[in-house]
């Protein structure tokens, strides 16, 4: 996250395990996890790959446009509950990121929460972090450019996406959620495409307001412990109470610059790992607590379906 510094690992974001309606033992569902902690700084701009690897098949009644996702058997969803559309959960299987104290654009590729990101069909996640590694770099390179200038609104236009990504967007999403993209596109700078399959790159800018000179922005970016959170409408609720949630840190010069300068002494480089000469008491016995414990402190490994970014779920 942000253009300089910080390198990002891969983990699970959580879990869902699904269960038929009806009589389950709960010691099968595990508590789900939340998703890792962002942490960037003022004047940074956020670039992140959101990735929806769900296997379709096993949801199959969980996106169907304008219907309520369902569930079979006794005790199904939505009949037994009374639930209608709009009233109901919908589109599950797909996904967004909702960034809560962000001061940035609420379209395109920033706190966008109209978007809908699909799983690859078939089950195959044929859209991966590796198939779209290259457009996305080149995409955000390009983004690092534009948002230099704190007003500058970008992407605007389908066409500011790279060719091979919306190219291959095009060429997977189904007739039905294609056409509702092609309305978007045709509206311009007045709309952006709502449906994507497997892959979305956010990309936007922490602005920062400048102390001196001419101010050219009238506000900017708070520092403070933010948060971000799926935000399909139709299955918000279902996403965040599963785990899809994590804390959005975002420092700033004063307090946060203050704190860094005193803790970079025992750092050794960016990832935050402690010098073995300087490495504070706590951390010490941290490391003895890990090694004794016997209760393991890393997450359980995932049961059934795993994914980096969305949620799924039969209720
Ligand atoms: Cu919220």
């Amino acid at each position: 996250m942000g253009a300089k510094g910080g390198k990002c690992v891969s983990q699970i974001l959580r879990f869902f395990q699904d269960h038929e309606p009806g009589p389950f033992d709960p010691k099968e569902v595990m508590a789900p996890l939340p998703g890792p902690t962002l942490r960037a700084k003022l004047g940074d701009i956020v670039e992140l790959t959101f990735l929806n690897q769900i296997n379709p098949q096993h949801f199959a009644k969980s996106f169907v446009l304008d219907q309520c996702d369902s569930t079979t058997g006794a005790g199904a969803y939505p009949k037994v509950a009374g639930d209608t559309m709009p009233s109901c959960f919908h589109g599950s299987i797909t996904g967004n990121i909702h960034f809560h104290g962000t001061h940035t654009s609420p379209i395109s590729t920033g706190d966008n929460v109209f978007l809908q990101v699909t799983p690859s069909p078939n089950g195959q996640p044929t859209v991966t972090a590796a198939s779209v590694q290259k457009d996305f770099d080149a995409f955000f390179a390009e983004c690092e450019e534009k948002l230099k200038n704190p007003l500058e609104q970008w992407p605007m236009l389908w066409k500011d996406l790279p060719k091979h990504y919306t190219d291959q967007q095009q060429a997977l999403l189904p007739a039905d959620l294609w056409n509702k993209d092609k309305e978007q596109i045709a509206a311009g700078k007045w709309g952006w495409p709502q449906y994507y399959v497997g892959a979305f790159p956010y990309c936007f800018a922490l602005p920062k307001y400048p102390d001196a000179g001419p101010p050219a922005l009238r506000m900017g970016q708070a520092p403070g412990t933010h948060w971000y959170h799926a935000h399909k409408h139709g299955s918000t609720y279902l996403n965040v109470a599963n785990g899809m949630l994590g804390a959005f840190i975002i420092e700033g010069d004063e307090y946060d610059g203050k704190l860094n300068a005193f803790y970079d002494k025992y750092r050794t480089n960016t990832e935050s790992e402690w010098t073995a000469s300087s490495r504070p008491w706590w951390s010490t016995n941290l490391a003895k607590l890990r090694t004794s414990s016997a209760v393991p402190l890393s997450p359980p490994a995932p049961r059934r379906h795993s994914q980096s970014t969305a949620s799924n779920s039969r209720r």
